[in-house]
């Protein structure tokens, strides 16, 4: 049995907690409000940039090689037949990486690689990774996008455009992590070499990053 004396306590502390709830809530959209607005404001100095130096990758010798599923670990082998180069880009010159190259020479099938670097927020609102585009170095230029909602399957390229695919590109997580100023994320993605290359031939392919205005971000395919 409650006793009256008791029931006011407890109706009281109830509505105690209920005041503090809301006053949290209050405090939280003003909060919220003012980083909205000072992300309206300085909307226009969005950038990031691949940090120099960061970019490494496994293969410097002996070969890895995929075994039995793409992209799901690898053993080395004993030989050095295949490489991987990686070279980063200023490509609008305003003094950061944008894009980053990689070039696999004489790769055969099963090449397994894995490429990973640093990606910094330079600009001076936080940002979300939005999607990656992926350009063939061929005379089409294919272009390929992998975003958030594409994360459980591997991307395959025909990175020569004869119509046959030649690797498949599983890229790692970090989609939607919101990198404040000056802040930075590693970032990977492993390489499969397929059947379909042709061997003793040099593929070259282009990554670039997309990041959006942290409230901006949409998880699904961009518009
Ligand atoms: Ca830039
Ligand atoms: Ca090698
Ligand atoms: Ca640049
Ligand atoms: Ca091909």
């Amino acid at each position: 049995m409650i006793n009256m004396r008791n029931k006011n306590k407890i109706l009281s502390t109830s509505f105690l907690i209920i005041l503090g709830i809301s006053l949290l809530g209050l405090v939280y959209a003003h909060w919220e409000a003012t980083l909205y607005i000072n992300g309206e404001v300085e909307s226009g100095e969005v950038d990031w940039e691949f940090v120099p130096g960061s970019v490494i990758h496994k293969d410097h010798g002996l070969d890895w090689n995929a075994t039995f599923f793409p992209g799901k670990g690898s053993t080395t082998l004993d030989k050095d037949v295949g490489s991987t180069t990686t070279v980063l880009y200023d490509s609008d010159g305003d003094g950061d990486y944008d894009i980053l190259n990689v070039t696999l020479s004489n790769v055969y099938p099963w090449y397994w690689e894995h490429i990973a670097f640093e990606l910094h927020n330079n600009g001076k609102v936080p940002i979300k990774v939005w999607r990656v585009i992926i350009r063939t170095a061929s005379g089409n230029y294919t272009y390929y996008e992998i975003n958030e909602s594409e994360l459980t399957q591997g991307e395959y390229l025909d990175l020569d455009d004869d119509g046959t695919y030649d690797i498949v590109l599983w890229w790692g997580d970090n989609f939607g992590k919101q990198l404040e100023y000056c802040e930075s994320a590693n970032i990977s993605f492993t390489i499969t070499v397929l059947q379909g290359i042709k061997m003793g031939t040099t593929y070259t392919f282009t990554i670039e990053i997309v990041a959006i205005q942290w409230n901006m971000y949409t998880p699904g395919p961009p518009p």
